[in-house]
C-alpha cells in the first residue's frame, strides 16, 4: 500500500475512534411512578434534555400540575401517562391537583443550578 494511502486510513481509523468515543450526552426518557397516593420516587434529578413520564397505577385520577402553572397533564385514569421534555436546568416542583398531599419534584442539571426555580 502507497505510503500516502495508508496514512489516509490510519487517519480515518483515528478520527473514526475518535467520533465514536466522544461522550455524548443521549436525552433520556425518566419514569415515575404514580401509585398509592404518591409520586416515585417523588425527587429525580435528570439530565437537561431528558424528559420525564409518570404513569398513574391507581384505580383513580391524578394529575401532575406544575407548582409555576407551566404545565398540567390534567387528570390521568389508571394506566395513563404524561411526558415532558426538560430542556432548561432548575427545580420543578409539581403536585397533583386533585389530591393536595401529593407532592414532588424534578432537578434538571447539576447541583449548581439548585437555587434556580424555573417559572
Ligand atoms: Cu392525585
Amino acid at each position: 500500500m502507497p505510503f500516502g494511502r495508508r496514512m489516509s486510513a490510519v487517519l480515518t481509523a483515528v478520527v473514526f475512534i475518535l467520533v465514536g468515543s466522544t461522550p455524548t450526552a443521549r436525552a433520556v426518557d425518566q419514569p415515575i411512578s404514580i401509585a398509592g397516593f404518591s409520586f416515585s420516587p417523588a425527587v429525580r434529578t435528570i439530565s437537561v434534555g431528558d424528559s420525564v413520564t409518570w404513569t398513574n397505577s391507581d384505580p383513580l385520577a391524578h394529575t401532575v400540575t406544575s407548582d409555576t402553572g407551566i404545565w398540567n397533564s390534567g387528570p390521568l385514569n389508571q394506566s395513563g401517562s404524561f411526558q415532558r421534555t426538560f430542556t432548561q436546568p432548575g427545580i420543578f416542583g409539581y403536585f397533583c391537583s386533585i389530591h393536595s398531599t401529593m407532592h414532588g419534584a424534578i432537578l434538571v442539571g447539576t447541583q449548581t443550578y439548585l437555587p434556580l426555580v424555573q417559572r
